[in-house]
């Protein structure tokens, strides 16, 4: 399909095969858009390109540890510098310390807490900020968030508080970027396995209750995930911003 031809896309958080930024970039990849890849500091570059090879068109490769504002400042500098205008930014990054992710939350630290936050929720205000000037054409943006910060989910803890804030981050960034036709959403996946996932202590007695609750009575992949995201980068989607959107077999509207 065409859906994003001529479209410059940002994709934020590969870190291997399995991680939905990945699942997103195949998706838009097929659509004809044009992929620009932020990875989280050197370790992550070989990784990535060696993904990114398998596309088989060059893409743009940009460091960007998103702890850090000298990094976010110098990676949008390259991308306007080497592309000049986007159309578009997924962000696809979240962090929290595993012995933050098991037993109660009561017992979250405060450096637990405010680096989840940070990493996890306050990036993508960061994010939104450094591509807006580059979104001269308009936008979109997308992140990902789970139900755990809607309902309290086993072990999910500090992490669930950390995507609370993302989803009201998203609606307060819709208010602010709407005015220049820049629309923000969050994508709210059902559980998939991936490098962040083995972090959760029983994932697999999550994904277990999905396939025994939710509607479709099966999990959903990152395929899903990236076919959303492209509806959502599309102008198929022009009319919705500030949104949650649940890919998730059903589940979330379950009892
Ligand atoms: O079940 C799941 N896997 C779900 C994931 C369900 C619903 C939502 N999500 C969310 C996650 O919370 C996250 O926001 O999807 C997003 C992507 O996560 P993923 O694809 O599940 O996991 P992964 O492949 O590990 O990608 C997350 C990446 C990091 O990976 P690692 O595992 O190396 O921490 O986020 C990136 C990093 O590449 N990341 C950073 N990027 C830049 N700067 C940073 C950082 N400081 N920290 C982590």
């Amino acid at each position: 399909n065409t859906l994003l031809q001529g479209k410059n896309i940002v994709i934020m958080g590969v870190a291997n095969h399995r991680s939905i930024a990945w699942g997103i970039a195949q998706s838009l990849h097929n659509a004809g858009a044009n992929l620009i890849f932020t990875y989280q500091g050197e370790r992550l570059r070989e990784n990535v390109a060696a993904l990114t090879e398998k596309l088989g068109v060059e893409s743009l490769l940009v460091n960007c540890d998103v702890t850090k504002d000298e990094d976010v400042e110098a990676a949008f500098a390259v991308i306007k510098e080497k592309v000049g205008v986007i159309h578009g930014l997924a962000h696809c990054i979240a962090f929290a310390k595993t012995e933050e992710l098991e037993g109660e939350y009561v017992n979250t630290s405060r450096e637990g807490y405010a680096l989840a936050q940070d990493i996890s929720a306050f990036s993508l205000v960061a994010v939104a900020r450094a591509a807006r000037p580059l979104m001269t054409e308009g936008g979109s943006i997308v992140t990902l968030t789970y139900l755990g910060g809607e309902r309290v989910i086993q072990n999910y803890n500090v992490m669930g508080v950390a995507k609370a804030a993302l989803d009201a981050s998203v609606r307060y960034l819709a208010n602010d970027l709407g005015k220049e036709n820049i629309r923000i959403n969050a994508i709210s996946a059902g559980p998939i396995r991936t490098l962040a996932a083995k972090g959760i202590r029983n994932f697999n007695a999550v994904l277990k209750e999905i396939e025994e609750k939710a509607p479709l009575r099966r999990t959903i992949d990152q395929s899903e995930v990236g076919d959303t995201a492209l509806f959502l980068f599309s102008n198929l989607s022009r009319g919705i911003t500030g949104e949650i959107l649940h890919v998730d077999a059903g589940y979330s509207i379950m009892g």
